[in-house]
């Protein structure tokens, strides 16, 4: 093979995303070698770009969640708002798997996502970053440390708040439905890492464009616990929230952390729509309550790009 034919091959080959188009033939004259070099920098994987993290709430944390039949609603009459609701979150990364490069930043937040500005919070920028695609992204949400930080208009209370409890959630709100209301403020140290992100149309991590800048949405989802059962990949669910009264032993219309720990599963959650598959015993006490159910889906709230998942979840302190 002619040298420059050969040099040509090889180099379409490594530029997978988009191939620069140029005929071997071109590349049988030595005289056109400038111009392909000239032309190199416009194909992907051969510039640098900028990452932009942007945590991101659902609107069922910002907005709620109404009463109704389509999908998104909740299916039983309840009306779900919230009035508070923080989240530890970092350690954002990528990898690209071809050549094992990695881009990062340890820094882990609390921010309050009720009160998140409009197009979220901008944690981190990465620049000069190689104009191709990581397709590994992941991000904790770790049980909340001393050394985390708050972002505005996150307030220091807040954060203080978090990290003395060592919450990695913690949310207050209501569920209202006829004359019903049940309160409810819970913080879980639920701490999750979420790995292998994808977005919705299923393309994993992310690609750069050369001397441009790509917008990273890790989403925080504010509606899994009025879920069915424990989802993986694309949320096929029924969202329900019934449960609220049920475990409301008291019936004083605040459900406590000590009720969720009480409440049967048999009763409150049981099979035909549930599917208690993936809940473990979180709290360790030999039983699978309700409390266990809920801790289980606040592992999962962690998303990429709106819709898209992080399917490989692992527990974190
Ligand atoms: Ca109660
Ligand atoms: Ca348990």
């Amino acid at each position: 093979m002619h040298p420059w034919i050969s040099f040509g091959y090889r180099f379409q080959i490594h530029n997978k995303m988009k191939p620069c188009r140029v005929a071997p033939v071109a590349l049988a004259a030595p005289a056109l070698f400038a111009l392909l070099l000239a032309f190199a920098p416009a194909c992907e994987g051969t510039g640098k770009g900028t990452v932009q993290i942007f945590v991101v709430p659902e609107d069922t944390i910002t907005q709620g969640l109404d009463p109704g039949t389509d999908m998104e609603s909740v299916q039983d009459g309840w009306t779900i708002r919230y009035s508070r609701f923080l989240v530890a979150i970092g350690n954002f990364r990528a990898t690209r798997t071809d050549t094992q490069a990695t881009i990062g930043d340890s820094t882990v937040f609390i921010l309050d996502l009720r009160n998140a500005p409009t197009s979220g919070y901008v944690t981190n920028t990465f620049t000069n970053v190689d104009a191709v695609r990581w397709d590994k992204f992941g991000f904790d949400m770790p049980n909340a440390k001393p050394s985390n930080q708050g972002l505005a208009p996150t307030r220091q209370e807040d954060v203080d708040f978090m990290i003395q409890n060592g919450f990695s959630v913690y949310f207050e709100g209501s569920g209202q439905k006829d004359d019903t209301t049940i309160t409810f403020k819970w913080g879980f140290a639920a701490g999750t890492s979420f790995s292998d992100c994808a977005s919705p149309d299923g393309l994993a991590g992310f690609a750069v464009p050369a001397s441009g800048t790509i917008q990273i949405k890790p989403t925080i989802h504010g509606d899994h616990e009025f879920f069915d059962n424990v989802t993986q990949g694309v949320e096929i669910t029924t969202r329900l929230a019934q449960w609220l009264e049920i475990c409301d032993a008291d019936q004083n219309g605040d459900l406590t952390i000590a009720e969720l720990k009480a409440c049967d599963v048999t009763v409150a959650l049981p099979e035909s729509p549930y599917d208690l598959t993936s809940v473990r015993d979180e709290d360790g006490d030999g039983l699978i309550t309700v409390f266990d159910y809920v801790v289980s889906e606040m592992r999962s709230i962690g998303h990429y790009q709106g819709d898209g998942d992080c399917p490989t979840r692992l527990p974190l302190p």
